[in-house]
């Protein structure tokens, strides 16, 4: 499924009131469905449907709530033969949105769902299993690692192999930028991607518009909005490129496709 010469490029489909960074916009299904067909062609190599915020302080979205939002927008885009991810963390929306033509599942908890490996595992999904510390309502408080990569590496070794274990064929493994984490720890964590890579699974990155570049690049005190995170976005999502990775998660989705051909086109010449 994923390209060897350059990253897949995943495309954010948020079906949210309150995403950090276009929480409201696709909230109605003819919305997210025109949005999806907008970054299908400027790039996107599979679509990443998610009902419910993990920015920090998010509340919870109960499961009815966000079977209403994503299912709809799953069916119309597996119709249309794009690829879809769910990003859930509930196996029964999981289970549902795989039955309804997705074909990954997305966990920001890497299966804190007792069930989640097992749904994937019957459905023959690919599972992205991301590391977290907390949980979204209170992550950002005081993230505390005494030697972050290792941690985060061996959290997620540890997960893929419960996945793999419950018979999932295909797992990628996520460091979870923001989720729970200082601006150090993310630069730490983007600073040794090989680590993660040495693993041998898939590597997918998500850097987009998240709020340590707004961090690093304001001013005075103040976080850069959100509108203004691209190029930081992009010199992120790059070094994850040449570090490796295999699946970078992203907003702006026609200007990472032309940074990932550019990079890509260098690294394949003689
Ligand atoms: N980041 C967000 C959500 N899901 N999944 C993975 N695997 N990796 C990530 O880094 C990741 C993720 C947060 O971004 P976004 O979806 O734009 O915001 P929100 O959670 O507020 O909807």
């Amino acid at each position: 499924m994923l390209p060897n010469d350059r990253p897949a490029l995943m495309g954010i489909l948020n079906v949210t009131p309150d995403s950090f960074s276009d929480g409201g916009l696709f909230f109605d299904d003819r919305a997210a469905v025109g949005h999806a067909e907008t970054m299908i062609a400027e790039g996107a190599d599979l679509l990443d449907v998610g009902g419910e915020s993990t920015r920090p302080g998010a509340p919870p979205v109960v499961e009815q709530e966000e079977l209403r939002r994503v299912l709809p927008v799953v069916q119309a885009l597996a119709s249309r033969g794009w690829v879809v991810s769910i990003d859930t963390s509930k196996a029964s929306v999981a289970r549902a949105a795989l039955a309804a033509g997705a074909s990954m599942v997305n966990d920001v908890t890497a299966g804190r769902d007792p069930e989640m490996a097992a749904t994937c595992a019957e459905a023959g999904a690919t599972a992205c299993l991301m590391h977290m510390q907390g949980e979204p309502r209170t992550m950002q408080q005081d993230p505390t690692y005494t030697d972050v990569v290792t941690e985060v590496r061996a959290f997620l070794v540890e997960r893929a192999r419960v996945f793999e274990d419950a018979g999932v064929a295909e797992v990628w493994i996520d460091p979870g930028i923001g989720f729970g984490k200082t601006v150090a720890h993310n630069l730490c964590l983007l600073r040794h991607l090989a680590t993660l890579v040495e693993t041998g699974y898939p590597v997918l990155i998500g850097v987009s518009r998240k709020s340590f570049i707004g961090r690093l690049l304001g001013s005075g005190g103040a976080s850069l909005p959100v509108e203004e995170r691209l190029e930081g976005t992009l010199a992120a999502q790059a070094w994850a490129q040449v570090a490796g990775c295999r699946v970078l998660r992203a907003h702006d989705v026609r200007e990472a496709r032309r940074t990932i051909e550019v990079l890509a086109a260098i690294a394949k010449s003689e």
